[in-house]
């Protein structure tokens, strides 16, 4: 435990950790209370998630419209989307423009990663230190770290002796990348290699994917905004963001009531045919309501999939690696792609199927698996992050009588909508487990975290309280009810970061909030309205 008195010398009324799209807005709501507010951020700049995934062909799979902060009619009025889906530059300069207008910056310390989080009981503050030796307390710890923040690199025999270039898709480097000679191997076919490995096809030497398991990908669709676009687009921001507010995941796409089943096959074909011509994630979250919770009713949507996948790959060996065997469509997050599946029609890359011949080690001049040795001047890592806890679990954070967060949720997470958990008073956290915003359109369920926790922040100030923490009974049914939504699902079934499966060790228990975005919201609405039943004040 920090020494009170040698805490830091500043103390304020809140800390928060991270500078990306919940950390920026914090500083700008407990800064429009009159709060006194430092952000601590790794990065050097604003953006967050935005900030380190700067891979070729990173941009959004959520209508650009319907993503961007929905708090400001100046910044709505003021910014325009180029493009139906912005790709990753425009939407980092997007967000430096957000903390240039409220110039957000004055009260973040970048290139500042914290390291240590304690609660004092004895003066109940939080205190925070960095990596860089800064110190500081404050009444309030709010972290906004970040859902995919922690990348995974798996431990392959031999990765340190490998003699190229190598690096994870979330640390890609800040300077000009060309590949247009080079022999490149990448690992991994989520939703990010699918983005990374359809533009590095188109300008590289050699290209070679090792893939663990396919994914049901759908094409994005996406096109420049014209101009009446633009001017509609403007003129229905109420809308869009309203329609956001009342839908499962926060898109605004939403489930038909109809069942799979409750149609006719001709009418099934024509509605999911029509869905996979339109952009974005309707195919996966705007379709009949039983296609993620019955597996009759999923395999007419995975077999409609698996067709289309087909179609696309000149190579009918290669083909059947590429179309999925073994998960139900939509279980693992479906990356929405722009060619992703032609790129391996193309002479210079290649397919290796590791369930066929497995990753044996990294060598001083390429990868080894159990067929082949193969020869790259640079290997990316796609594997993916240690995600939803990983990010917290780094720092080390410490609640009453010294309780560590990672141990509490060693045998996974425990937590008040997914916002505070016991034993840790005055800890908010936003994208953490249990929230809904680990499944929905980010910053949809972003603002509404931020917002809920500003406003019982204000709460506790009008009625003169100090201390919030969530009680041990609203805790366990909370839990409860997250895993019981998780059940009722096809989720549980299949391994994917949903259910921390995806890093060796981890607890398997689901992690995100299936219960719908526009319940969770209403559920807090209410908690809030009942005086913050479920927490206790001091
Ligand atoms: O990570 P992933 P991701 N040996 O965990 C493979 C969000 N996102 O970075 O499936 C060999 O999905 C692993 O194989 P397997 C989105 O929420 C958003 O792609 O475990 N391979 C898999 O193929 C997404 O869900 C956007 O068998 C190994 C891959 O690595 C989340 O980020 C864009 C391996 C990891 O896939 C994460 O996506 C992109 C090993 N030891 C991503 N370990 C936008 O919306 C892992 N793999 C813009």
């Amino acid at each position: 435990m920090i020494d009170p008195d040698q805490a830091g010398s500043s103390t304020y009324d809140a800390i928060v950790i991270g500078a990306g799209i919940s950390g920026m807005y914090f500083i700008y709501r407990l800064r429009e209370m009159g709060l006194t507010a430092i952000g601590f951020e790794a990065g050097s700049g604003v953006g967050g998630t935005w900030y380190w995934n700067r891979y070729p062909g990173a941009r959004f799979d959520s209508e650009s419209y319907s993503y961007g902060y929905s708090f400001s009619e100046e910044v709505l009025n003021e910014w325009e989307w180029s493009e139906h889906f912005a790709s990753q530059p425009e939407t980092l300069r997007y967000l430096n423009f957000v903390a240039d207008k409220f110039d957000l910056r004055r009260d973040i310390r970048f290139n500042t990663r914290v390291s240590k989080a304690y609660y004092n009981e004895m003066d109940g503050l939080w205190r925070v230190e960095t990596e860089t030796g800064d110190r500081a307390s404050a009444r309030f710890l709010l972290t906004a770290v970040g859902i995919l923040s922690e990348p995974y690199i798996p431990d392959f025999p031999g990765a340190d002796t490998f003699e190229g270039k190598k690096w994870h898709t979330s640390t890609w480097p800040h300077q000009p990348v060309d590949l247009g000679e080079k022999r490149v191997g990448i690992i991994g076919t989520g939703a990010t290699a699918v983005q990374l490995i359809t533009e590095v096809a188109k300008n590289v030497g050699d290209l070679t994917v090792f893939q663990r398991t396919p994914n049901y990908c759908k094409p994005l669709r996406n096109s420049p905004i014209d101009k009446a676009t633009q001017a509609e687009i403007k003129a229905s921001y109420a809308e869009i963001f309203d329609k956001c507010r009342r839908s499962f995941g926060g898109f605004i796409h939403d489930f038909d009531t109809r069942s799979a089943l409750g149609v006719d096959e001709e009418e099934r074909l024509e509605f999911y045919e029509r869905l996979w011509n339109e952009r974005g994630f309707g195919f996966w979250l705007g379709s009949f309501i039983d296609i993620l919770s019955d597996v009759e009713a999923n395999q007419t949507v995975t077999e409609f999939v698996r067709k289309k996948i087909r179609e696309r790959i000149d190579d009918p060996d290669v083909a059947k690696l590429l179309v999925p065997k073994c998960h139900p469509f939509g279980t693992k997050r479906v990356p929405l792609e722009s060619g992703y599946y032609e790129a391996y029609n193309r002479e210079n890359v290649h397919l290796v199927d590791l369930h066929s011949s497995p990753i044996q080690c990294f060598t001083e001049t390429g990868i080894k698996t159990s067929s082949t040795e193969y020869e790259f001047d640079v290997i990316i890592y796609a594997t993916g992050f240690d995600a939803v806890t990983g990010a917290l679990n780094r720092i080390d954070i410490r609640g009453e009588n010294g309780i560590s967060l990672k141990e509490k949720w060693a045998d996974g997470p425990r937590t008040m909508l997914g916002m505070q958990t016991v034993g840790f008073p005055n800890m908010f956290i936003t994208a953490g487990p249990h929230n809904a915003s680990s499944f929905c359109n980010v910053p949809r369920c972003l603002e509404q975290n931020v917002e809920w926790i500003t406003e019982c922040i204000g709460y506790m100030r009008d009625h003169e309280y100090t201390h919030i923490e969530a009680t041990a009974e609203a805790e366990g049914e909370w839990t409860d009810h997250v895993l019981e939504a998780a059940d009722e699902t096809l989720f549980p079934e299949v391994d994917s970061w949903f259910m921390g499966a995806n890093i060796p060790g981890k607890k398997r228990v689901f992690l995100n909030y299936v219960g719908g975005t526009q319940n969770f919201r209403e559920k807090c609405d209410v908690i809030a309205a009942d005086n913050y039943k479920g927490f206790t004040f001091r």
